[in-house]
C-alpha cells in the first residue's frame, strides 16, 4: 500500500508539473500586466471603459477583442497604453469585468 501511494503521489507530482507548465496560454508580459491588478480600484489606472457609458462590463471586453481581430491600431482601445492593441488589453479588460463581478461595485 505504501508503495502504491508513493507512486500514486509521485504522479501528482508529475501532473502538477505538467500543468504548472502548460496552464500559462498568453505570453509573459499580458499576463503580468492583468495579474498586476488586485482590486476593482487598480482598474482605474488603465483604459477599461472602452465605449465610453460608465460601466466596464462585457461591451468593452467585445469592443477591444473586435479590435484584435480586425488588426486595428486605435489607441482607443489601448487600454494598458503601451502602444499595441493586443491580448493583454483584453486581459485587462477581462479581469476588471471578473473584480467588478466579485467586489460588487
Ligand atoms: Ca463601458
Ligand atoms: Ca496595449
Amino acid at each position: 500500500m505504501i508503495r502504491i501511494s508513493g507512486v500514486a503521489s509521485l504522479l501528482m507530482i508529475m501532473l502538477a508539473m505538467v500543468f504548472a507548465v502548460s496552464l500559462p496560454a498568453h505570453a509573459g508580459e499580458p499576463v503580468e500586466k492583468a495579474a498586476s491588478i488586485q482590486t476593482f480600484d487598480d482598474c482605474a489606472s488603465f483604459n477599461t471603459d472602452l465605449n465610453g457609458d460608465g460601466a466596464i462590463d462585457v461591451a468593452d471586453l467585445l469592443a477591444v477583442k473586435k479590435c484584435i481581430h480586425d488588426g486595428c491600431s486605435d489607441s482607443a482601445y489601448d487600454v494598458d497604453g503601451d502602444g499595441a492593441v493586443n491580448e493583454a488589453d483584453a486581459d485587462i479588460v477581462l479581469k476588471c469585468i471578473e473584480l467588478r463581478r466579485t467586489q460588487r461595485q
